[in-house]
């Protein structure tokens, strides 16, 4: 039972048709709500989030996860995502980063059964080790690929362990800083066959969730393969993963893209691929992924209209995002969960009262009337060009399409998030 006061997250209160926790799964991202403590290029932490052990022990993974759970808990979160290196610290061998996988798993699965509280998603982290410098899949080095392909499988099993809804793939180094000493194809072939062992795998063990790829076009490596959603869905396709991957949009990837958060959702849900969202912000005026908790009503009310359009997600919303480094105390992460979380459910109930009003929805619909009969319904059903060009010049110049109505658009919007 969620111990905090919501303005306008109710879980139970029906939207749309659907009660509001189920059109927002909420996870709490590992990394940054119980690890990220403030160091940026030029400081060190601000926050301490050594939750009473020392860093870089199991006691403190453990803390972590006491810490965690008890967040989410008081927030009524239900979900949670990590990188294998958030559970705990790695080893110098693989076979006992891989015990300390398992006890830090068997101590959350532990918390889980009582709670409820499950993974949203795992994923391995495949970037912060130097041997990840030139990146995993598409590392020039197979020795790396192979230890890397170690990593997926046992983030797949704790992902299964934890019950996960899906896995993620985000390339963290997976692209390039020079074509002058870059095979891109070979790097593209070699990511996709990562992926593909992934899925072989992931299916072998009874995973039957959705593995997401989560585009981002740069940083840290100056251009990654994953650069955006149509940039995705190409590659998926081209390699044949489009059945068992979607996307794992997240709202600052899209901004460095250079598209809007919406103008992502709306390509992966054309296609049938809106899986999962990173629910962050990044700030306009900065090029990099600043990780902030968002709080734009507009674009969680865009976000919501894109997600109940299609018809809601396999995922959830992970807020990948993170205190700014002087917001440091604890009270400041819990009032960044439930600002946010307000702020999607004031989306959801926007989207909904705007889906409701139904102008908008009809004027676009209307405003492509001219394929519904005569040479439009000849055109959605194949018409040749000489048929085109013979409809042409019988006909005479086309008038000028009808008005886009934009500001009108804009102002019923207002109207029906103000009044
Ligand atoms: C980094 C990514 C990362 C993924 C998980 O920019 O957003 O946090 O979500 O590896
Ligand atoms: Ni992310
Ligand atoms: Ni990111």
């Amino acid at each position: 039972m969620a111990g905090v006061k919501f303005r306008y997250y109710d879980p139970q209160k029906i939207v749309a048709g659907k009660p509001m926790r189920e059109w927002l799964p909420f996870a709490l991202a590992w990394w940054h709500a119980l690890a990220a403590a403030g160091t940026d290029m030029f400081g060190g932490d601000t926050a301490d989030k050594s939750f009473g052990a020392e860093t870089g022990t199991m006691a403190h993974a453990r803390a972590k996860a006491d810490a965690g759970f008890a967040l989410m808990e008081k927030l009524g979160i239900e979900y949670y995502c990590f990188h294998d290196r958030d559970l705990a610290p790695e080893a110098s061998e693989l076979a006992e980063t891989n015990a300390r996988l398992d006890e830090i798993s068997d101590y959350i699965l532990e918390k889980s059964k009582k709670t409820g509280i499950k993974a949203l998603w795992g994923t391995a982290n495949m970037f912060s080790h130097a041997r990840y410098m030139n990146g995993a899949g598409s590392s020039n080095s197979a020795d790396v690929f192979a230890r890397a392909a170690a990593s997926v499988k046992k983030a797949l099993e704790l992902t299964v362990k934890l019950g996960g809804r899906g896995y993620v793939f985000w390339g963290g180094r997976e692209g390039y800083d020079t074509l002058w000493n870059t095979n891109t194809r070979f790097e593209t072939e070699n990511i996709a066959l990562l992926m593909k062992a992934a899925v072989a795998y992931g299916r072998k063990i009874g995973f039957t969730g959705d593995f997401y790829i989560e585009p981002k076009p740069k940083e840290p490596t100056k251009h990654q393969y994953d650069f955006d959603a149509a940039t995705t869905i190409l590659f998926l396709k081209q390699y044949g993963l489009d059945k068992d991957f979607k996307l794992n949009i997240e709202a600052n990837h899209a901004t460095l893209a250079g598209h809007t958060f919406r103008h992502e959702l709306r390509v992966a849900a054309d296609h049938g691929m809106l899986g999962s969202i990173d629910a962050n912000t990044g700030d306009t005026l900065l090029g990099w992924d600043t990780d902030e908790f968002p709080y734009s009503v507009y674009d969680a009310t865009e976000c919501m209209y894109e997600v109940i359009k299609a018809g809601g997600l396999t995922g959830g919303f992970n807020f990948d995002a993170k205190n700014r480094r002087p917001s440091y105390t604890p009270e400041d992460r819990e009032t960044a969960f439930r600002m946010s979380m307000d702020t999607f459910a004031l989306g959801l109930i926007k989207a909904a009262a705007l889906i409701e009003d139904g102008r908008i929805d009809a004027f676009t619909r209307d405003r492509y009337a001219s394929y519904n009969d005569g040479i439009g319904a000849k055109i959605r059903a194949g018409a040749t060009l000489e048929e085109l060009e013979a409809y042409t010049l019988a006909q005479g110049e086309p008038q000028l399409p009808s008005s886009g109505k934009q500001e009108e658009l804009l102002d019923i919007v207002n109207e029906v998030l103000f009044g």
